[in-house]
């Protein structure tokens, strides 16, 4: 499969380039030949809604769809229910986000997992109202599994004003790759190639979006910043100059690492979250003015015990959650800690009005710094001694 690098992305590039067409899809992924090229929508046009009868209807949770809030008596326009999509809904940060803006019954949330049973079960036991959410099949493993996604979720004819891209697996152990049903190395695979076609193909349905504050979100990792303690911690993300991501990540005659290096699971995984980062800071500037939609990334802190770390070693397992307590204290917990609020000026005094620049540490290194956006729902985690709070939107 001939896989060609788009060069246009390098964060040295960032300023360099001017606004690129909405079909450009080529930044921080790859373009597709032989017939596996990324499907992209033209911006502007509603995209078309698949009328045949698909697997979804096996896979969807049977609710209502959200309506139109009614003017209040006054005569107030009330803002309508939104619409967020969230990948990798069945657990962690995920779910916790889900649940939160169900709760707060502005939102319809549309979760999009892999383990559609998981994802029921976890719902039910989360306590979300059925009517709250509809459960879609999404492997973002398989770039098919992602178009037959999108195709399913237009089918439920319900608008689409935000999607956060939160699914991630990280395999720090792994001795040998696996591989996405593309043939691609899986963390860079589902992490970002799955998520930029998701986003890639979602992006003209935001932008038909009606809503007041359509975004599109991505979950980074301070681990991809090179810039921080947390992200010095070896192996450090690093994506070189993108020969293995040029040549298919795929281990068949090249690298299965973007920077072509031998592969490391754990690497893999920060260099994944590097282009979680990058690829919305290249959104926001590409398409920002020309869609309405804000584009941002967000490192949540850290969550030690998620099933992010289910393949770690036992040790890490039972280490890494008092480590983060008591040495980094940074821990934060998804759990009853979890709620959602308006947020003030005050709550979020570091949050810039724009995207930060990725700083470069070493030569070749590319990290980035995840930003906050303005936001309109507030996930707040119990930290040790103190309360943080995360603007999802
Ligand atoms: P979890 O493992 O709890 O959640 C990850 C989710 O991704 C799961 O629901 C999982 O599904 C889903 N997923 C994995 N592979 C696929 C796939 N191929 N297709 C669709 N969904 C998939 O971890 P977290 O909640 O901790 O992670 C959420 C996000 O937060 C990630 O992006 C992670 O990188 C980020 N993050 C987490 C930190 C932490 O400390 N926990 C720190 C910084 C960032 P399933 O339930 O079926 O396994
Ligand atoms: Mg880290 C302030 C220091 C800090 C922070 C905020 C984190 C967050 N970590 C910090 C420091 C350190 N860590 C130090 C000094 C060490 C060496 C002992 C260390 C080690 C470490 C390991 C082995 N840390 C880890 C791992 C993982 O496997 C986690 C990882 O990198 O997952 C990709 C991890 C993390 N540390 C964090 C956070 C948030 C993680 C999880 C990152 C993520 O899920 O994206």
């Amino acid at each position: 499969m001939a896989l060609q690098a788009a060069t246009s992305f390098l964060p040295s590039a960032l300023s360099a380039r001017k606004e690129g067409s909405v079909k450009d899809s080529a930044f921080l992924g790859v373009r597709l030949a032989d017939g596996l090229k990324l499907e992209t929508s033209a911006l502007g046009q509603r995209a078309k809604r698949v009328s045949t009868s698909v697997a979804i209807r096996a896979q969807t949770a049977a609710v209502s769809s959200p309506s139109v809030t009614p003017a209040s008596p006054s005569g107030k326009k009330t803002l309508r229910k939104g619409t967020a999509v969230i990948t990798g809904a069945s657990s962690g940060l995920g779910l916790a986000t889900a649940k939160a803006l169900a709760e707060t019954g502005k939102w319809h949330v549309i979760m999009a997992c892999r383990d559609f049973l998981k994802a029921s079960r976890a719902a039910t036991a989360a306590g979300m109202d059925k009517g709250s959410y509809t459960i879609v099949h999404l492997d973002l493993a398989s770039l098919d599994s992602v178009r037959q996604f999108v195709k399913n979720v237009r089918q439920l004819e319900m608008p689409i004003d935000v999607v956060v891209c939160n699914a991630a697996v990280y395999q720090p152990t792994a001795k040998e790759p696996s591989y996405t049903a593309d043939g691609f190395e899986m963390s860079v695979g589902v992490n970002h190639l799955g998520h930029f076609l998701l986003a890639r193909e979602l992006l003209s349905d935001l932008q038909s979006s009606d809503y007041p504050s359509k975004r599109l979100i991505i979950v980074g990792s301070i681990t991809g910043n090179t810039n921080t303690l947390a992200g010095n911690v070896p192996p450090k993300a690093n994506l070189g100059d993108l020969r293995g991501l040029a040549g298919g990540l795929n281990g068949v005659g090249s690298s299965v690492m973007i920077d072509g290096g031998e592969f490391d699971g754990a690497k893999a995984y920060k260099d994944s979250k590097v282009c979680n980062m990058l690829t919305m800071q290249e959104f926001h500037r590409r398409y920002h003015e020309e869609t309405g939609v804000t584009f941002a990334s967000l490192y949540p802190g850290c969550i030690a015990t998620t099933g992010l770390f289910r393949e770690h070693i036992p040790l890490f397992r039972l280490l890494f959650p008092p480590f983060q307590k008591y040495i980094t204290k940074g821990p934060a917990s998804t759990g009853a800690g979890t709620r959602t609020r308006r947020p003030s000026r005050t709550s979020s005094p570091r949050r810039p009005a724009t995207p930060t620049r990725p700083r470069s540490s070493g030569r070749s290194a590319r990290s980035s710094s995840a930003w906050h956006d303005r936001s309109m729902c507030c996930i707040t985690m119990a930290g040790a001694g103190s309360r943080r709070q995360f603007f999802l939107f």
